[in-house]
């Protein structure tokens, strides 16, 4: 009989089903379901819910709910080998939160096959939508976080982050002070990824503590809740969370739901689940102190695996836990492909045309830069969307696509050094990827090989591999391997290297000059 892991990822948009042979160590099935066009009656765009607030971002969490029902139940239809699954992990999107009452316990230990899974959660859930990610309306509970510990490095030096409007803390803190009563009815708070897991075990689980250091909320050094950050987030918050766990912990076996209805194994053990950016950390091969990759999607996000605790703050930037007892630095730059896109299309150029416009231009563009904050910025932290130009206007096709790459690039490279993290090597995933003069520009700015490699779903892989290192031990760097798969590699020119290294200082000052 063959045996399987299984990888979970609840995303923003989508979730993910990863299935990993355990002998011949090979990812034997894949598949995602969109939520927008899977589930349409929960009415989300991208997988959010419209808010005439453009910074309230909120998602259904019984979407996610009913998504999980779906996507086993066409596994299931597929063919998939559900009985010969031995563990379960997962990934969530990270710092978005699920409010539940004490009625949950019972519901979870006694969910009826019968039925579908969200009517019978549906009771539990005391605030109908989930802040996610994506929501900045918590600008005052940041500022009375950041009071409550002591100033800006004081809660960085706790809590791996300054206080962020989209963490977990400031956005319950939201939440208790505008509906107490809800928030007095709320018994339990999870994040995506451990009410995900709770459903699976069918008892609510703990949350990691690489998630867990999403919220404002976790002492990092002690691996403990900050008592101070929870005092000023919520009444009597300490129960509502529960201690977080190290991430390779077996929270529990499945719940009877999935074994009798989609044919799952009873003796498959769920795992903690993690975030998204821990999970593909491992997904992604990091295993090692100072591995780095720039993940180029809808926002770029430029992580780095240290081994130990940085002694002095960033300010900027976020530190967490990994599933592998390890710490990364993490920098998320909103502005990544939704930059790249308005350039290429305030020209109206295809992708190809978009390329070759850069090369047309010499390298450091004669000096002409952008800063290119189409949306509000959270890396330098710009809360006003503005495009800024030095040395070019807008009619200036060429060197306007030149400028929007090279400006993210340096942006991400003066960022990440100034976090402590200089790349010997950048592994590059996301669309962006793919496009030669980006990758060509990422190698000169970073002044270091850029390797490309082919991971579809890093974070459902990721989790799937932390269930096979559980199942089978060993060296975890050896299992995760042979599935990161290194199309190309680009090194860098060392006279373009010289160019960009000469333009630093000018973008940095060009950048300071429009932060407030
Ligand atoms: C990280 C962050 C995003 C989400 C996306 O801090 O906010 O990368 O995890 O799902």
């Amino acid at each position: 009989m063959a045996r399987y892991a299984l990888g979970l990822d609840s995303s923003t948009q989508s979730l993910t089903a990863l299935m990993i042979d355990v002998d011949s160590r090979k990812v034997s099935h894949e598949k995602s379901i969109n939520f927008d066009e899977s589930l349409p009656h929960y009415g989300t765009k991208s997988g959010v819910l419209p808010n005439e607030n453009p910074s309230v971002v909120h998602s259904p969490p019984l979407m996610w709910v009913e998504a999980l029902d779906l996507l086993l139940a066409e596994a299931a239809e597929e063919g998939w080998p559900l009985s010969e699954v031995e563990i379960i992990a997962g990934s969530g999107q990270q710092h978005g939160t699920v409010y539940l009452g004490g009625e949950v316990t019972s519901v979870l230990a006694s969910l009826d096959s019968s039925s579908p899974l969200a009517p019978q959660i549906s009771s539990c859930i005391t605030r109908s939508t989930s802040p996610i990610w994506m929501d900045s309306s918590t600008e005052e509970d940041c500022k009375a976080l950041t009071e409550a510990l002591g100033g800006e490095d004081a809660i960085y030096r706790s809590t791996g982050s300054t206080a962020y409007e989209r963490f977990s803390g400031p956005q319950i803190r939201r939440f208790a002070k505008l509906h107490p009563q809800e928030f007095g009815k709320t018994q339990h708070i999870r994040l995506v990824s451990s009410f995900m897991a709770s459903l699976l075990a069918g008892k609510l689980v703990p949350t990691d503590h690489g998630d867990a250091s999403g919220m404002n909320l976790l002492d990092l050094p002690s691996l403990s809740w900050n008592e101070k950050a929870l005092d000023e987030c919520g009444e009597g918050l300490f129960p509502k969370l529960d201690e977080a766990v190290p991430s390779s912990t077996v929270v529990g076996s499945l719940s009877t739901y999935f074994v009798e209805k989609y044919g799952l194994n009873s003796e498959a053990k769920v795992m903690a689940w993690s975030g998204d950016n821990p999970n593909s950390q491992v997904g992604l091969g990091l295993i090692n102190d100072g591995d780095c990759a720039l993940s180029m999607g809808t926002s770029d996000v430029l992580f780095a695996t240290i081994k130990k605790l940085p002694s002095d703050g960033g300010g900027e930037g976020h530190i967490f836990c990994t599933p592998t007892g390890d710490f990364m630095s993490l920098l998320c730059f909103s502005n990544g492909s939704l930059a790249r896109e308005a350039v290429r299309d305030m020209y109206s150029l295809d992708w190809k045309g978009f390329d070759e416009a850069i090369a047309s231009r010499p390298v450091g563009n004669d000096g002409c830069m952008m800063l290119p904050w189409f949306q509000p910025e959270i890396v330098p932290k710009v809360l006003g969307a503005g495009v800024h130009r030095k040395g070019m206007d807008e009619s200036d096709m060429a060197s306007n696509c030149r400028a929007v790459v090279e400006g993210q690039l340096l942006s991400r490279r003066i960022h990440a050094e100034g976090l402590g993290i200089h790349p010997r090597v950048l592994k590059v995933t996301g669309g962006a990827s793919k496009n030669r003069q980006i990758v060509r520009i990422a190698a000169d700015v970073f002044g270091c090989p850029v390797q490309e490699i082919e991971v579809a779903a890093s974070a459902a892989l990721g989790a799937a591999l932390r269930g096979l290192h559980v199942l089978i031990g060993g060296d975890l760097e050896e299992i995760v391997a042979p599935f990161v798969e290194i199309t190309k590699t680009t090194d860098p020119i060392p006279e373009h290297v010289e160019i960009y290294r000469s333009m630093t200082e000018s973008y940095e000052s060009f950048e300071k000059e429009h932060l407030v």
